[in-house]
């Protein structure tokens, strides 16, 4: 459906006038337009329609955002230097005082700033970025540690719980609407051959020696912008921000930061993880929480990347089977190219296991 992206973006108080939309970044889940200002001493924006078919309660996610932004922005407010419409988002409101819209067609739109000359990586090309990344996401976990209030709102219930994935892949096998069950049955016992060691990082929550901490849960490395010298600025796409464990993040991060190859690869003998940026990118995490984690949460980093990585296959392969309702997709394999690229990256980590925690010891 074409959008009037120009009468959307006018319900938003912002400064200057449209003058043209272009498609932005490689996101699996919402539509992000750029929009180009016509005065060109103003902002660009950046204009979403938020997927609503996976957030479901857009007013209860819309006031996350705004809670975590505000409370970025003062703590940003409080370091000499700081560049606050760079270093974190801004949501822009609307004539009425909401940070979005819903549509005659029921879409829900939002605005933000959009951050100007900066650079992304979906691969990772040197242990400095890796470094800066795991500044960024230590960073950003510790500045939200204080955030007052009420706990934010759980915008994808059970989001990372790999028991509750485990029992959504499991009926969409039984299910096989798709009619796929078949031709992935290799893919399907290697989940299953790991699912119960897994389960540890659930476990360790549940008796009380993990504790629930503000996390990002989506820190894929494209998520964090940085600027032109490589020095990362601010972390995006807070649709995820809620409460988690800090494995979650440290383990997608590095999932994306330190395989070689794409997310989506299909020539495996290309993926592997590299351990020199997993070990840049954990001496980076590490530099600014190691005063905050507690024993056992340091003690299990090192499996976190194992199981963010599984959970990915997981989700993807599970998508498969459902006919690929859930991401994105860019061709009809697509699902299954991403879940068999993330198998063979936990494959590359389970090799690699006993150096990364070796790293970790040695870092701490
Ligand atoms: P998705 O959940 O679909 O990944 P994101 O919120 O990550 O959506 O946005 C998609 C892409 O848009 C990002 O990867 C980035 O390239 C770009 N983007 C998002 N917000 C901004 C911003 N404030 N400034 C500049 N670019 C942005
Ligand atoms: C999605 O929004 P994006 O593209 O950064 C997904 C993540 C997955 C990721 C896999 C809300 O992230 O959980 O890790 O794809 N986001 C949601 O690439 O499901
Ligand atoms: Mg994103």
């Amino acid at each position: 459906m074409k959008h009037d992206l120009k009468e959307i973006f006018n319900s938003f108080c912002a400064e200057g006038s449209f003058s043209a939309a272009v498609t932005c970044g490689s996101g699996h889940i919402h539509d992000t337009y750029r929009i180009i200002n016509a005065e060109k001493d103003k902002d660009d924006y950046i204009l979403q329609r938020i997927n609503n078919n996976i957030f479901k309660k857009v007013p209860e996610l819309q006031q996350n955002i705004e809670r975590v932004t505000q409370h970025i922005q003062v703590r940003l407010s409080q370091i000499p230097g700081s560049d606050i419409k760079r270093e974190s988002l801004t949501l822009i409101r609307t004539k009425n005082g909401r940070s979005w819209i819903k549509d005659e067609n029921n879409n829900y739109w939002r605005l933000f700033i959009y951050i100007t000359d900066h650079r992304s990586y979906d691969i990772v090309d040197s242990p400095s970025k890796a470094y800066e990344g795991g500044r960024a996401i230590g960073r950003f976990q510790t500045m939200l540690a204080d955030l007052p209030g009420e706990p934010l709102h759980e915008t994808i219930p059970f989001f990372h719980h790999i028991g509750k994935r485990l029992d959504t892949f499991l009926n969409s096998v039984r299910t096989d609407r798709a009619g796929r069950v078949a031709s992935v049955s290799e893919e399907i016992d290697f989940v299953l051959k790991r699912a119960e060691e897994m389960k540890v990082i659930i476990s360790l929550g549940d008796e009380g020696k993990i504790p629930l901490r503000i996390t990002h849960n989506d820190t894929k490395f494209n998520n964090i912008l940085f600027d032109k010298d490589d020095k990362a600025l601010c972390v995006i796409d807070l649709d995820t921000v809620m409460p988690g464990y800090v494995h979650y993040d440290f383990g997608d991060a590095i999932r994306t930061a330190a395989n070689v190859a794409s997310e989506d690869e299909t020539d495996l003998s290309r993926i592997s993880m590299n351990i020199e940026l997993y070990k840049a990118f954990s001496q980076g995490y590490l530099s600014e929480t190691i005063g905050t984690l507690n024993d056992v949460e340091k003690e299990y980093l090192a499996f976190a990347p194992k199981l963010i990585t599984y959970i990915m296959a997981v989700r993807f392969l599970t998508d498969y089977l459902d006919g690929d309702i859930y991401y994105k997709i860019r061709h009809p394999n697509h699902n299954i190219d991403r879940a068999r690229a993330q198998m063979k990256l936990v494959k590359s980590m389970e090799e690699q296991y006993d150096e990364m925690q070796k790293i970790i010891r040695n870092t701490i």
